[in-house]
């Protein structure tokens, strides 16, 4: 039987959960990235092997690296995206001379996932991510004052997001936008003005001109990963839909077996996050682990609760709605059949206990992960036990 692999996603050397912290969560391999490189920018053998071998000094290994960040320029095929997608390719040189084998990245427009509240009380006093339309609305037609933005929600919504619009304070309103555009720890802050900015770049670009876009990077950087040996992952759109009027193109199967098909490289996979995926209710996940089998490279495995509105906050791991022991049932058969190793990664947890004391990177406090982990990994072994 294959070794269960858990990993974790750390931050790097500022991240509140240390390295050593790590090691006591029963993680055996890290998955990170070099954050303080700007998007885009190369990365260097030199600062890759740094990393690596600080994280090996631990007793770790760096299993999975998310995310190489894909430039702007290139999801809009503008520019100077040529010269992006060749530095693009030195980064993954640099990472398969370094023994990196597994590449992350997403092709979500602008922002990275998005939540419209990092606290949300669960029941037990423990904190969660939240994502709520009426928040989204209010920070989109009053904040960012989008044009059009109006029309991308129905007239319940847009009620709703007046009435709570008045009722939020300035501070309210400031904190609502610090949510919506939060980012990934680490790295540059967005303002409500470079947000403007950077949407106005996709008023062109629809859904087929997006895939498209995609499709054509990766003809260009696919051949090279096969002969590099390298397994890249792309991350679904967080939340599963279109938002801030952008066009998203990886919501769904449909969406998964277009971007496997269109492009049959080998090195061409899937990231499978339960949460992102799980957040649209059409979405069967053991069904599509099964539909996708080995073309999925690597695992976000957490849980979400959603209402019949379509908002929803992250659940316990084997809480919510993902019927996790049929989703890992999948996984681990496919896993078993793989040649290289599929890494799990027990994804966002609640912030609880003495997490709710520290100052720590919403979704990636130690303690909720730790319950997360402990739970997915007793139920993995349950299962492979019974395989
Ligand atoms: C959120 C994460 C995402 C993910 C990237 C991958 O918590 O799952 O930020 O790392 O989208 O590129």
């Amino acid at each position: 039987m294959k070794e269960l692999r858990q990993t974790w996603r750390w931050f790097g050397p500022d991240d509140p959960v240390t390295l050593q912290d790590i090691r006591q969560t029963g993680a055996v391999g890290i998955v990170t990235a070099l954050h303080q490189v700007p998007h885009g920018e190369v990365w260097t053998y030199e600062d890759i092997i740094q990393r690596k071998n600080l994280i090996e000094s631990y007793g770790l290994t760096w299993d999975v690296v998310e995310s190489v960040t894909i430039h702007e320029e290139i999801k809009t095929k503008s520019g100077d995206y040529s010269n992006w997608i060749e530095k693009y390719k030195e980064s993954l040189r640099n990472l398969a001379k370094a023994g990196l084998r597994v590449i992350t990245y997403n092709f979500m427009p602008v922002n990275d996932w998005t939540r419209t509240q990092l606290d949300y009380t669960m029941p037990d006093g423990s904190k969660a991510l939240y994502f709520n339309w009426i928040d989204l609305a209010v920070f989109d037609i009053f904040i960012l004052q989008r044009k059009n933005a109006r029309q991308s929600y129905s007239n319940e919504i847009v009620l709703q997001a007046e009435i709570k619009f008045k009722q939020y304070t300035q501070e309210e309103l400031d904190q609502l936008s610090g949510v919506v555009m939060f980012g990934i720890p680490g790295e540059k802050k967005i303002t409500v003005e470079s947000m403007r900015e950077k949407l106005s770049r996709y008023d062109n670009i629809k859904q087929e001109d997006l895939r498209n876009n995609l499709v054509y990077f990766l003809q260009q950087i696919t051949p090279l990963c096969d002969e590099l040996n390298l397994d890249l992952a792309i991350h679904p759109d967080d939340p599963p839909c279109d938002i801030l009027g952008l066009p998203r193109i990886v919501k769904n199967i449909e969406d998964l077996e277009f971007i496997v098909n269109a492009v049959p490289n080998k090195s061409n996979g899937i990231c499978f996050c339960t949460g992102s995926l799980g957040a649209n209710p059409d979405n069967n996940l053991p069904e599509m682990v099964k539909k996708l089998g080995t073309r999925i490279h690597f695992t976000h495995l957490r849980n979400v609760k959603k209402d019949p509105e379509g908002n929803f906050y992250e659940d316990d791991h084997l809480g919510g709605d993902n019927d996790m022991y049929a989703v890992l049932k999948e996984l681990l058969i496919i896993q078993q059949n793989v040649p290289n190793q599929i890494s799990f990664r027990p994804d966002h947890g609640h912030q609880m206990i003495d997490d709710l004391k520290k100052v720590t990177n919403p979704g990636y406090s130690c303690i909720g992960r730790l319950r997360g982990l402990a739970e997915i990994r007793g139920l993995q072994l349950g299962i492979l036990r019974s395989l």
